[in-house]
């Protein structure tokens, strides 16, 4: 080859790096093995070892830079980095449309919505199609240069293909799952940890060495912009597709809303949403889409007049480590919990955590007395993921696991490789209590009246040991107890009596059986249909069913092989509990003639004939999916009485709607 012909292979050779880093860091998506991707990475870093007088300075081999630097440059930026206002509820959102409407003098406005990213501002300047500059906001007006550690971003073009001056504006970030990873890297160094993700991409982003960053799987999601010499659009959408097309990474959850009833909406969908994103978010952003009207609205001091900031209510919140509890689940695992100095957190009064097991106490080096950080996660079970060790005073208390169960007494063991500890007393009475408790649930017996506490009580009465023992209460043993009236005696007895006429599903997940989850007897109970059936199901027979994995075909077989198990099915089935399914039958998603095969659906509002669980239970059975909010993948709302902003959404979205009526309608003869 000669010179020129190596030029142009390596610049070939840059631009499928550049296209595939695209689509797997930019678009999430892998479009060509790993293996693959290396070799072309390391035939372009051969030949750049090569030819040293060739080699582009943006090529994507060039994205850690050679030294670390003394200290970071002040840059001014051309246009300065306003802050944002904040709204903390509907009402406060309501007030700046107001403001918004008033200020433009028209009843209407296009706002677009966008998810506010907790990371860090950065702005990155990029000229003749080449990132120039890449900086931190600083105070709006004066940032640190950091550059060489933006340029280690994976997800950020190193050069775009508009060549007139462009100042993208963004938040670089740490995912949530490379802060876990991160930590636990730290913890297990012996250094300190970070507080959050948003303080671990601050904390790389100022490292001088460029290679720490480069370490840290940092992303970033760009939103705004600066000098915009590209061609000339006049909407923020446009802009937003604008910069995509350019090949920048634009968290894709933005919408376009035409009211401030939909832009609550879309608030109220993400308040609930966000715990299942892989990153952190703290609040929406909300930008009046034109931009000739941004101009107009222009700015007070250092805020925009035209957006503003909803802000979720914090997650995280410190209190004090009171005490450690154990309880013993009905599986004879034992759980610690965390007591905890109540404090409150995204709308709820906290006073106890769950410590997970022993290793997990271990790991936080969590102490009676501690200062702790308490977190409310995608689980909504709030945990305990930090001590503050500056705030110990020495007089914190280590905890020590007991060795015996705190119910029985028994010897606590480990199982197979499992971290928890488990007492293996299968007559221990904090397990037999679990076992009820589980039994008469909801989603398994759902016996009314039948708690926590009143379990409790027939257990200490020596009424209820076993499953089948609560079908054979009587009146006049119960009348003598404790807050047992004969009203609430014949309540209780009637949803015991009631209960037996239960889908065999709800007996199945009743049972307790390792494993099996609501879902998974549901899956089983309708395929077999008679608890016979599922009795004589072999290995092989069970793990044919569609969604019954091997552990659970195992667990199956092993818990009906037990003798104990088959006497008490026979005490339940002579105390005449329904044994089959009586439930809807499955159809075939891909059953073209089931109601609503392949459709999603929406439902709000109050119906009058039947519970929420019924018809998502019917759509369920008829092909359908049942999802929590409207968007433009919604082909159908159920809507019934007051429904509120789902239904506004639909009726902007030219979903169909149906009422009550035209359910009834449509389910005529298929259900009984
Ligand atoms: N949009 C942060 N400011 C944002 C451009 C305006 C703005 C933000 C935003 C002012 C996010 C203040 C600092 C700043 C760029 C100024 C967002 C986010 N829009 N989506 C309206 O996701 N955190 N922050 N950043 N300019």
């Amino acid at each position: 080859m000669n010179k020129q012909q190596t030029k142009e292979k390596m610049q070939e050779l840059i631009n499928k790096i550049n296209h595939y880093a695209h689509a797997y860091y930019v678009q999430d998506q892998s479009i060509i093995p790993d293996g693959e991707y290396d070799a072309l990475f390391h035939e372009l870093l051969a030949l750049e070892a090569e030819h040293p007088d060739l080699v582009d300075s943006h090529s994507p081999t060039k994205r850690v830079g050679a030294e670390p630097l003394d200290a970071f440059e002040k840059v001014e930026h051309e246009i300065p980095m306003l802050s944002l206002g904040n709204a903390f509820d509907a009402e406060e959102l309501k007030d700046f449309h107001r403001r918004v409407t008033s200020g433009l003098e028209v009843e209407e406005v296009t706002y677009v919505c966008e998810l506010k990213i907790d990371g860090l501002a950065v702005s990155l300047t990029y000229d003749n199609g080449q990132l120039l500059q890449g900086a931190t906001r600083g105070d709006g007006q004066i940032g640190e240069e950091i550059t060489s550690n933006l340029r280690t971003v994976k997800s950020l073009p190193l050069s775009i293909a508009e060549t007139g001056r462009l100042e993208v504006r963004g938040e670089a970030f740490m995912p949530e799952a490379s802060f876990e990873q991160l930590n636990k890297e730290r913890e297990a160094a012996g250094e300190t940890v970070f507080a959050n993700p948003r303080n671990a991409a601050a904390g790389s982003l100022r490292q001088l060495d460029p290679k720490i960053a480069a370490n840290r799987n940092l992303d970033i999601f760009l939103y705004g912009y600066g000098t915009w010499e590209i061609e000339n659009i006049r909407s923020h959408s446009a802009r937003l597709e604008k910069l995509s097309s350019l090949g920048f990474k634009v968290n894709q959850e933005w919408r376009k809303c035409t009211t401030i009833e939909e832009v609550i909406a879309y608030v109220e969908e993400w308040t609930e949403k966000r715990l299942n994103l892989a990153y952190d978010i703290d609040g929406i952003v909300i930008k009046v889409d034109n931009i000739d009207q941004q101009e107009q609205l222009g700015f007070t001091a250092r805020t925009p007049r035209w957006a503003t900031a909803y802000k979720f209510p914090a997650m995280e919140a410190v209190t004090t480590l009171e005490d450690v509890e154990l309880s013993v689940g009905r599986t004879g695992v034992v759980t610690p919990t965390a007591v905890l100095a109540p404090v409150f957190i995204d709308g709820s009064t906290v006073s106890r955590a769950t410590l997970h097991n022993a290793d997990q106490i271990r790991a936080l080096d969590v102490r009676i007395g501690d200062t702790v950080i308490l977190k409310k996660a995608g689980d909504i079970i709030p945990k305990v993921v930090r001590v503050i060790e500056e705030e110990r005073n020495g007089e914190e208390v280590p905890y020590e696991m007991p060795e015996t169960c705190p119910a029985c007494e028994t010897t606590l063991v480990h199982l197979d490789e499992e971290v928890a500890l488990r007492c293996m007393n299968p007559n221990c009475p904090a397990q037999l209590q679990e076992r009820l408790i589980h039994f008469v649930s909801r989603d398994a017996m759902n016996i009314d009246g039948l708690g926590e506490k009143v379990v409790a009580q027939l257990y200490e009465a020596s009424l209820v040991e076993s499953m089948d023992d609560l079908y054979r209460l009587k009146e006049e043993e119960l009348l003598p107890l404790e807050r047992m009236g004969e009203k609430s005696v014949n309540n209780l007895l009637q949803a015991i009596e009631a209960s037996k006429e239960n889908s065999l599903e709800k007996l199945l997940f009743g049972l307790g059986i390792r494993h099996i989850g609501a879902k998974a007897a549901q899956i089983l109970a309708s395929h077999f249909e008679t608890m016979e059936a599922i009795q004589q199901a072999t290995y092989e027979k069970l793990v044919t069913v569609d969604e019954i994995g091997e552990k659970m075909a195992d667990a199956v077989v092993q818990y009906f092989r037990e003798e104990k198990v088959t006497h008490l099915i026979e005490q339940l089935r002579s105390l005449g509990l329904n044994m089959t399914y009586t439930g809807p039958r499955t159809t075939n998603e891909a059953d073209e003639s089931a109601i609503f095969s392949n459709k999603t659906v929406v439902l709000t509002g109050k119906l009058e004939q039947f519970t929420r669980r019924e018809v998502k239970e019917i759509i369920e059975s008829q092909g359908g999916k049942v999802t929590g909010s409207v968007s433009s993948n919604t082909d159908l709302v159920i809507a019934g009485e007051a429904a509120g902003s789902k239904y506004n959404a639909a009726v902007e979205l030219n979903i169909t709607i149906w009422n009550e009526v035209d359910l009834e309608a449509a389910l005529e003869g298929v259900t009984s």
